[in-house]
């Protein structure tokens, strides 16, 4: 029996450390990995469920070629790599090479990543995305107030006096979050939640407010405006600090509880209560989620609520703080900017043109010089997560050849042409970073890849001489074939770094260089000035936002004078415990616990539509829509109902259908949650 360190690479906010029992090639136990800190408890079951997944009977173990009767033949390398490369050299003769659209998801984590794109630069270039599906908004929003995005390691929280629990879920997706918030409480401090649904968060909160979705920047602003009037707020932080607070100050002053009250139907009594807390409890953590950040006015919102931490001083002192996304273990070039926020700038030479990740249908659609007639699709599925499904669909169906590189059959991989198969986090050694602890991992290789599976890297190797692609030209750029070349290229990715090497993260976690423990312990912010901005010229030039704050109606709203009043109702795709996105729900252990989806809705809005739980649903509005059984459920805020985001279409139908292809006001997010819909018994 071996025993490996390694980390799960997903995109979740745990990035758990593990240990992992191999005896004959296989995987026998997962266990947790004493040295990273945030995550004691080990895995969740998901992690548990790897042993399961890496074995699925349902895993794609060869390219899988379309037949034309539109099923999928089993072929070999030779075969599908002559066919990607004829039809890539006609494309850079015809379109150019920027015909190609080159799309990366969020599947797994690591530096190796990056070799994709390093490929597509030597083919010629190709068209990318700029803008992401998951946190831009928030990221912007943090960057503008404070300069960039970081936050003190994970246990601090456990100093805090008052927690706020702002659109976020951590008991489902950050678990490993909730000991050190339980931890707070035992010692005394306070826990809010602020979530228009109940969920295992709220729970165990000691105050739970509902807003309205997408209103909570009016929340912000009226909670703001009595601590300032209640005369509690952190006069010498704020001198030293702070700029621009007259005039916040001035932009809350004007935003009272009852107009508050109104926008966000939380009651005055408890934004009342919660500004009395925030003015007289330190030190105070927000730790806000990404949920909330998918509206199209969700960066002034973020930019708000931030504010409420600078006013009351709660910055660079044990037990105070932002935690929304920790990048300090964002060292290497490569995905030092994971977000992409801007569409890129190549280096000389290579033309690379990118559309939007939140439009990518309909830009896909649109893109006239050149057009995309090819698609390459790693680590997404872009079918079932990007919004607005049908059109996604169509710009797919209109190519003239996609590949898919995936580890199943998802949506997006039955769209293809060709599917590729993907190696497991078992299958190939990588670096790996997180955003919530601070920790870089080694994510090692333990078990042989089975079938015909190699890892991108290895692909792209394989195609470029096929393309002309001097294979000397991948040197330091993409990795050699053996276990060893791969190592040695992420040695060399270490050197830089005092104290990391592959034998120290063969260990276990280690910090990153220059590690603050507690975020701007200096008092000094990445800004500009130095100081936290709460007015932002930058965020007017830049996004065409005002440069305060200030509240404005999400674009699809019960409240707009120009409404969608056949479409009442909320659509909430949050996440859950036992999926990440559109992953796991394929695994038979999944299952047992989360057979199939439902859409929740509130008894007062199931009664007069006649439906009851079980029955199926149709929810619908004039992008689409799809059919599911309901199931009643009161925690819901009346007005709102709640599909959890990831099941595949073969599942019973993605939320997409019926989600806007439109970014949100900063950061280039997708505003998946500024949905209205109405449901009707299907
Ligand atoms: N188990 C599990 N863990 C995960 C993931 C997963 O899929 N499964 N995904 C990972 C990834 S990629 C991400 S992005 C994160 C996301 O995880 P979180 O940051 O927790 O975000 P969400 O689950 O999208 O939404 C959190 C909560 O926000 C609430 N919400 C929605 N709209 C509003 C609003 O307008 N105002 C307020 N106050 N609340 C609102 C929702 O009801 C939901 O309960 O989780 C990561 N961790
Ligand atoms: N309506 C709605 N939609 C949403 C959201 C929402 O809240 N509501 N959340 C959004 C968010 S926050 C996110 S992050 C996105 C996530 O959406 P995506 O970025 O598409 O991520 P996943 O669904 O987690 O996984 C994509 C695929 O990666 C594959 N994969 C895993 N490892 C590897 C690998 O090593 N190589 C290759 N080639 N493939 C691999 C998996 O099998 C899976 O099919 O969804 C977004 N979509
Ligand atoms: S999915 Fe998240 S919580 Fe589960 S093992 Fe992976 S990192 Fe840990
Ligand atoms: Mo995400």
């Amino acid at each position: 029996m071996s025993v490996y360190t390694t980390a799960c690479p997903r995109n979740c906010y745990s990035t758990c450390g593990m240990r992992v029992h191999v005896e004959d090639g296989e995987i026998r136990r997962i266990e947790p990995h004493a040295g990273n800190r945030a995550t004691p408890e080990g895995v969740c079951l998901k992690g548990l469920s790897y042993v399961e997944r890496v074995r699925s009977p349902d895993r794609v173990l060869t390219p899988l070629r379309r037949t034309p009767s539109g099923d999928f033949q089993p072929v070999d390398w030779d075969a599908a790599l002559d066919l990607i490369a004829g039809e890539l050299r006609r494309l850079r003769a015809t379109t150019g090479p920027q015909g190609l659209l080159y799309y990366a998801g969020s599947g797994t984590k690591g530096l190796l990543n990056a070799a994709g794109l390093e490929f597509w630069r030597l083919y010629g270039g190709c068209t990318t995305t700029y803008g992401d599906l998951c946190w831009p908004a928030g990221l912007e929003a943090t960057r503008l107030t404070l300069g960039d995005n970081r936050h003190s390691v994970p246990w601090d929280i456990a100093r805090a006096r008052l927690i706020v629990m702002w659109g976020k879920n951590a008991a489902e997706t950050n678990i490993h979050q909730m000991p050190f918030i339980q931890e707070a409480r035992e010692a005394g401090g306070r826990l809010v939640v602020i979530d228009p649904r109940r969920t295992e968060s709220t729970d165990s909160a000691d105050l739970w407010l509902r807003p309205r979705p997408g209103s909570d920047g009016a929340l912000a602003l009226a909670l703001a405006g009595e601590i300032i009037r209640s005369n509690s707020i952190d006069e010498t932080f704020v001198r030293d600090h702070v700029n621009g607070f007259e005039e916040f100050a001035a932009l809350a002053g004007d935003c009272s509880l009852d107009w508050a009250s109104e926008i966000t139907e939380v009651p005055v009594s408890q934004i009342l209560e919660l500004a009395g807390w925030m003015g007289s409890v330190r030190p105070m953590s927000i730790t806000a989620g990404y949920g909330m950040q998918r509206y199209t006015n969700s960066g002034q919102t973020i930019r708000a609520i931030l504010a409420l931490l600078a006013i009351t001083g709660n910055f660079g002192r044990p037990g105070a703080g932002w935690v929304y996304a920790n990048l300090q273990s964002h060292i290497f070039d490569e995905v030092r900017d994971p977000l992409a926020c801007y569409p890129p700038e190549e280096p000389d030479g290579v033309v690379r043109v990118s559309v939007s990740t939140a439009r990518l249908g309909r830009d896909i659609l649109d893109q006239a010089a050149p057009p995309i007639r090819m698609a390459w699709v790693e680590r997404g599925n872009p079918v079932t997560q990007n919004p607005d499904t049908k059109v996604v669909l169509e710009a797919f169906r209109a190519l003239d050849f996609r590949v898919v590189v995936d580890q199943f059959l998802t949506d997006t991989a039955r769209e293809a042409d060709l599917v590729l198969p993907a190696k497991t986090m078992f299958e190939q050694t990588d670096v790996i970073g997180a955003y919530w602890h601070p920790y870089l991992q080694l994510r090692q290789k333990i078990v042989e890849p089975p079938g015909l599976v190699k890892p991108e890297t290895e692909v792209y190797r394989l195609l470029a001489p096929r393309l002309g692609v001097d294979l000397s030209r991948l040197a330091g750029k993409i990795p050699g074939p053996s276990d060893a070349d791969v190592e040695s290229f992420l040695e060399a990715r270490l050197a830089p770094f005092d104290g990391l090497s592959i034998e120290r993260l063969k260990e276990g976690p280690a910090l990153p260089p220059l590690h603050e423990e507690i975020a701007y312990a200096t008092g000094r912010f990445s800004t500009p000035s130095g100081r936290i901005e709460l007015v932002s010229d930058e965020a007017h030039e830049r996004w065409g936002v005002d440069r305060l704050p200030c509240y404005t109606e999400p674009q699809e709203s019960v409240r707009r004078a120009v409404g969608r009043p056949e479409y009442p109702l909320y659509l909430m795709t949050p996440n859950t415990k036992n999926r990440i996105h559109s992953q796991f729900g394929n695994l038979r252990m999944i299952r047992r616990v989360d057979p199939g989806p439902a859409v929740h809705v509130h008894p007062d809005d199931a009664r007069p539509r006649g439906i009851e739980g079980k029955a199926r649903v149709r929810v619908f509005n004039d992008r689409g829509e799809f059919r599911l059984p309901a199931k009643i459920d009161s925690g819901l805020k009346p007005g709102c109902i709640s599909v959890t985001n990831g099941w595949w279409i073969q599942e019973g139908g993605t939320v997409n259908f019926c989600s806007p292809g439109r970014e949100t006001d900063m950061g280039h997010g997708a505003a998946f949650h500024d949905t209205l819909v109405e449901i009707e018994t299907a």
